[in-house]
């Protein structure tokens, strides 16, 4: 279904930003913030994105839209947004924490324009995460009136990849997807579900950050497989992992979602334990004690948590040179701690560095063409959807 974008909305961006203009500065300055906050377009809320190589950004919407979006475009005839059409499903089911979830370029894209998708969807047993592939497909189209919004499809779409086992509840899905960079593996995360003990199952992906083939089968040589593990899991005992990306050494960090005061960063070790819910630095929600990561106790403790906790969503190794102080530094939205985050890397270590009031829950965090950081907020809890550009204050 297409589905008719309001040109309402429009002018009510414009005028917000000719407002920040006139005044000579917007909020984020004013609250003397290294950035400067551009607001560039409002979205139904939006989970996550990724830039294509020529500027533009697909962008997944909680209820399963995925929208083709170019933030240049100045026409006012459309406002850049267009809806992809997706042949084949994915039929999402977005309850509670359901959603279209993560959207990832094949690395080899370039060439043939194939997308991947996760989403929490319905199946034997209840719900689970999934994930799919496609190929992006675009034509333009005659109008009435030029310019004329392209149309585009992902067509041939498919099912590669579903979590073990599917469980009742609308909760902690997960679905982060990153390649290696080497574009050989794609990592994809599987939350715990809500239900605890499958983080520590051998047999469930829940829980577990998985190392699969591009085409979705379990990768060979993966660390557990030969001690009765699911043949896909690269490392388990984890709780809600909402951030997985590499830096430009090849570690692979991953954030999640922890129990109270116990959101964590980690440094993703094939075949490590990371303790959920035999060890955390937090507490379960209902007040029972989790006991704390300890020197020898078998447990990848993380490299950073929060206490209280900030409920940490996307994760972006920032490798631009437009923020050359912040080259090499890991940045994670925040969704109830309503915050942009900065986590500085030395190496296997990691220390907190910034945390930015931004004043609604943020979703998710990339880099830009140009090094800016991008950001969405969430659109969920009265907050808006809105697409955010950050660059240098002065
Ligand atoms: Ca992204
Ligand atoms: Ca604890």
């Amino acid at each position: 279904m297409i589905r008719h974008f309001s040109f309402a909305a429009l002018p009510l961006v414009l005028l917000a930003c000719s407002a920040d203009n006139a005044t000579g500065q917007n909020r984020a300055e004013a609250a003397g913030k290294p950035f400067k906050t551009e607001v560039i377009a409002d979205f139904d809320a939006p989970w996550a994105m990724t830039f294509l190589p020529d500027g533009r950004l697909l962008v997944t919407e909680k209820a399963g839209e995925l929208v083709l979006f170019d933030p240049r475009n100045k026409d006012k005839s459309w406002d850049g947004k267009v809806q992809v059409g997706i042949d084949g499903g994915p039929r999402v089911d977005s309850a509670g924490q359901g959603a279209l979830m993560d959207v990832v370029l094949h690395p080899q894209f370039k060439d043939n324009g194939i997308v991947y998708l996760s989403w929490s969807e319905q199946g034997a047993g209840g719900k689970g995460v999934a994930l799919g592939m496609g190929q992006i497909v675009e034509r333009q189209v005659q109008c009435v009136r030029a310019p004329c919004p392209p149309q585009a499809m992902l067509n041939g779409f498919k099912t590669i990849f579903r979590a073990a086992p599917y469980v009742d509840g609308n909760g902690h899905y997960s679905g982060r997807i990153a390649f290696s960079p080497d574009g050989k593996y794609l990592f994809f995360t599987n939350g715990e579900r809500q239900k605890f003990d499958p983080a520590q199952d051998p047999k469930a992906t829940l829980g577990k950050v998985l190392r699969l083939n591009p085409d979705g089968t379990a990768a060979a040589g993966n660390p557990l497989a030969g001690k009765g593990f699911h043949p896909a899991v690269w490392s388990y005992g984890h709780r809600n992992l909402l951030g997985l990306a590499f830096d430009k050494d090849g570690r692979l960090w991953e954030q999640e979602m922890g129990p109270q005061g116990g959101d964590e960063v980690n440094l993703i070790k094939p075949g490590a334990n990371y303790g959920y819910p035999k060890a955390s630095n937090g507490s379960h929600y209902d007040g029972r004690d989790i006991p704390d990561h300890q020197p020898h106790d078998g447990f990848e403790a993380p490299k950073v948590w929060w206490n209280p906790s900030i409920s940490p969503a996307g994760l972006v190794y920032y490798s631009g040179d437009l923020f050359p102080q912040w080259k090499g530094s890991l940045f994670l939205g925040a969704l109830s701690g309503q915050a942009l985050v900065r986590v500085k890397l030395d190496g296997e270590n990691a220390a907190k560095a910034d945390q930015w009031d931004m004043g609604a829950r943020i979703r998710e965090v990339e880099q830009g063409p140009e090094g800016a950081l991008w950001l969405l907020e969430d659109g969920g809890q009265g907050s808006q959807g809105r697409l955010l550009k950050l660059t240098p204050a002065k």
